[in-house]
């Protein structure tokens, strides 16, 4: 009984590495060919997409950025369950484990063609996965069945699992180390910008101990999208095509747009699933071509087109009000970010930045394509799946420090944190209430430009007990921040960022 079961057991396993052999010569293939087009990759994107949004906010709020994470994790878990029903139906028919693992690869290759900008070469990485997996299945049946016929049967048994192993465990590392190599941000050189920016001042960040920097290291910068992996792109293969309602189609290579001239902005990005008083949000300094300098190449068509529908490498498809981004306001096709081309988690070769639009609308990267189009023709991800299509930032005041609930000595505390309201004139004024008294005016740190977020803080004198502080903003042009409160379904959250803190 007990031998029953290990020997089963065993032919699981001879299932699972071989289907290991699969995944990592798969992903070799994949870093040669197109790394967009793994297997692997496809499949838990596919998922991504078919998963409700609902489901998927929940995920976000759950999991926070670790959200995908745990997602592609179920996939390989069920992958490798149905690897190991491999391993032990191959026992009684090598045949029948062979047809599970074709079976498996011929899921992802669905997943790989219905990917958007998928073409036939990209098929590539599945049909080695199809060769090789059942092969590995097969090499170390043999050896199994072999070995149960001679004496040091037991040690060629032990050679192969670990050959076969370390097999898909090089496919894979070298997947990896091939596709980091073949692009990389460090090596490519920007232009000085013709219209530069001016000295960002000083913050507050030596002053208020636990605020937010007034400018966020690329490191620390938030990242939100869809994708499972950090992309890989090469600046030498990378083009960006105007198409749709234009006067001529234009095709523009990367150092095709280094030439043109550079400005250089002070923008700070906010995603659309940020809660109240919630991290997805950051200030950075930008580096691109005026997005109108770059329509105007291929010129407007028709003016029927109300739409601005971006692209990015892989197909995933972002859109933009047409009159929101032309209307003067800084809206770049960026390809630096605080003075280094773009990281790969930002976008790297290049990247939408447009101020005052939630990121959802406006900030796609690995950006590919421009196609001026109309909203009732063409629905991008997010509009498919029911966010708005005109979403400006809200105007929102975050609390950093003291923490909720942090435990605080009486006396003096200071009350700090940044405020935003781009293209609404900036930040005008911050107040802090503090048990429901009184709104006060909070001192606020230097002016980085109406698109750039503002440090503020207040001094408070703490006396024991329990303490509700709550901030609210008003926007340059005299809007204030409003009170009501919303999710951030479907066009961004709204209400006043309030936390409890109890001092002795
Ligand atoms: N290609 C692509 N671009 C994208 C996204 C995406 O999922 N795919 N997410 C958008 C969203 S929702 C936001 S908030 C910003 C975030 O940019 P960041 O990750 O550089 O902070 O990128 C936008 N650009
Ligand atoms: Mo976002």
């Amino acid at each position: 009984m007990r031998i029953r079961l290990l020997r089963t057991l065993l032919w699981a396993w001879y299932g699972v590495l071989a289907t290991l052999v699969g995944i990592g010569l798969a992903h070799l293939a994949a870093a040669l060919t197109d790394p967009a087009a793994s297997p692997v990759l496809a499949v838990g994107s596919t998922v991504i997409d078919l998963t409700p949004t609902p489901m998927k906010e929940w995920a976000i709020r759950t999991f926070g950025s670790a959200d995908k994470t745990i997602l592609v994790g179920s996939v390989l878990a069920g992958v490798l369950v149905l690897a190991a029903l491999a391993g032990v139906l191959a026992r009684r028919r090598f045949a029948l484990g062979a047809a599970v693992l074709v079976a498996l690869v011929g899921v992802a290759a669905v997943a790989v063609l219905t990917r958007p900008e998928a073409g036939p070469l990209d098929l590539l990485p599945c049909v080695v996965a199809a060769v090789t997996a059942p092969a590995a299945l097969r090499l170390l049946a043999r050896t199994h069945e072999e070995a149960a016929r001679r004496d040091d049967g037991r040690r060629t048994v032990l050679l192969t699992i670990t050959a076969v192993a370390a097999t898909a465990a090089l496919g894979g590392i070298a997947g990896r180390v091939v596709s980091r190599l073949r692009a990389r941000p460090e090596d490519v050189a920007l232009p000085a910008p013709a219209d530069p920016a001016p000295p960002l001042p000083r913050g507050l960040d030596d002053q208020v101990p636990g605020i937010t920097r007034f400018r966020t290291p690329n490191t620390d910068f938030y990242r939100v999208d869809t994708r499972l992996d950090v992309p890989v792109l090469s600046a030498d293969d990378w083009t960006l095509t105007i198409d749709g309602d234009v006067g001529r189609k234009v095709t523009l290579t990367f150092d095709e747009l280094l030439a043109m001239p550079m400005v250089e902005r002070d923008i700070t990005l906010t995603c659309v699933s940020n809660s109240v008083g919630g991290p997805y949000v950051g200030g950075a300094r930008w580096l691109g071509v005026p997005l109108t300098d770059v329509l105007d190449l291929a010129g407007i068509g028709s003016t029927r087109a109300d739409q601005i529908l971006s692209t990015d490498f892989a197909g995933m498809t972002i859109s933009t009000p047409l009159a929101l981004a032309t209307d003067g306001r800084d809206a770049l096709v960026a390809v630096g970010m605080n003075g280094k081309a773009l990281p790969r988690e930002h976008g790297f070769p290049v990247r939408l930045v447009i101020p005052g639009l939630y990121g959802f609308i406006s900030a796609t990267k690995w950006l590919t394509r421009l196609t001026l189009t109309t909203y009732d023709k063409k629905q991008a991800y997010w509009t498919e799946r029911d966010w708005a299509t005109d979403a400006p930032i809200k105007i929102s005041a975050r609390i950093d420090t003291p923490k909720a609930l942090a435990e605080l000595d009486a006396g003096d505390v200071v009350v700090g944190g940044v405020a935003w309201a781009q293209e609404r004139g900036g930040i005008a004024g911050v107040q802090v209430r503090l048990d429901g008294g009184p709104w006060v005016d909070a001192q606020l740190g230097p002016d980085g430009g109406d698109d750039y977020w503002r440090q503020w803080f207040h001094r408070w004198s703490a006396e024991p007990g329990s303490h509700r502080i709550a901030v609210r903003a008003v926007a340059g042009n005299g809007e204030p921040q409003t009170a009501v409160r919303a999710e951030p379904f479907p066009n961004g959250a709204s209400g006043l960022h309030e936390l409890l803190v109890r001092v002795s």
